[in-house]
């Protein structure tokens, strides 16, 4: 009877053992806490002319407006990772410091620019997610509380005064009928405090599905490869014109809430690379 006990107290020893050790080899355990890194590219371009050179890429509207530009900036932030069941990671959430980028055209390499981040919980993600510009909560943290990212919006040009806040898109260049040779300045974003002021809110979210799905893991750094058209600034869901009226224009006017819509449509992923 003794030994009978002792075997079978050693049987489910056995047992728990085997079962633990079978976890430890699982590639989809859920309790492997691993992270790994993962990057975003950002292509400008217009779709049908390919890559935005600055100053030099001209295209034409559909109202038929020359149009090139000269700078080219937009603000991304919030990213967040979507698995397989809908499970979201969000990316340090209305943390400018380290959750927002600066997405400017000068600094494209053969075309595109780079997002790095660290920490992502390894996973196997389906969509992506971010915001385009600063979200008022984030705003409403105050200058302490984003130092680091103010710095830099300030010394990429993509601030007005911290009462005033952040510039989210940041067009400029030249634009015509017969030729692109007049100026247009066109800075969208939310002006100091919108609630109280009771003014638009241009910051907008864009969720994106992957073709193939990002693996993330300790080894495998994926990289997901956006391309931003263009071509949705003048011609896309409304149909925009460059005038006197709208050409110099800075907040949250009529005109940068149009230019707004339509750039939120302007993103799509084209390839992810799981090398
Ligand atoms: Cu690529």
């Amino acid at each position: 009877m003794k030994i009978y006990k002792f075997l079978s107290l050693f049987f489910i020893a056995f047992n728990l053992f085997t079962l633990s050790s079978c976890r430890n080899n699982d590639d989809d355990d859920p309790q492997d806490t691993s992270t790994g890194n993962l990057q975003i590219k950002f292509e400008n371009g217009f779709n049908n002319l390919g890559d935005i050179v600055l100053n030099q890429t001209v295209q034409t509207s559909a109202a038929g407006q020359k149009h090139k530009f000269s700078t080219l900036k937009y603000i991304i932030s919030n990213i967040t990772l979507i698995d397989e069941g809908g499970n979201e990671f969000k990316y340090n959430e209305n943390n400018p410091d380290k959750g927002a980028f600066i997405v400017d055209q000068a600094d494209a390499v053969a075309g595109v620019i780079y997002l790095n981040l660290n920490g992502i919980p390894k996973n196997n993600y389906k969509k992506v997610k971010f915001g385009l510009g600063i979200n008022p909560k984030a705003y409403f943290l105050g200058q302490d509380g984003q130092a680091e990212f103010w710095a830099k919006a300030k010394q990429k040009g993509m601030s007005w005064s911290w009462a005033a806040g952040y510039v989210f898109v940041k067009l400029e260049g030249k634009y015509g009928t017969a030729s692109a040779d007049t100026e247009f300045m066109n800075h969208a974003g939310n002006m100091g405090n919108i609630t109280a002021n009771d003014m638009p809110d241009l910051y907008r979210e864009i969720t994106l599905s992957l073709p193939t799905t990002a693996r993330v893991t300790a080894e495998i750094r994926p990289s997901i490869h956006i391309l931003a058209d263009l071509n949705q600034f003048l011609s896309g869901t409304k149909t925009l014109s460059l005038t006197t009226g709208n050409n110099m224009m800075m907040g949250s006017g009529q005109h940068l809430v149009d230019v707004t819509n339509n750039l939120t449509t302007m993103f799509k992923v084209d390839h992810v690379h799981n090398d």
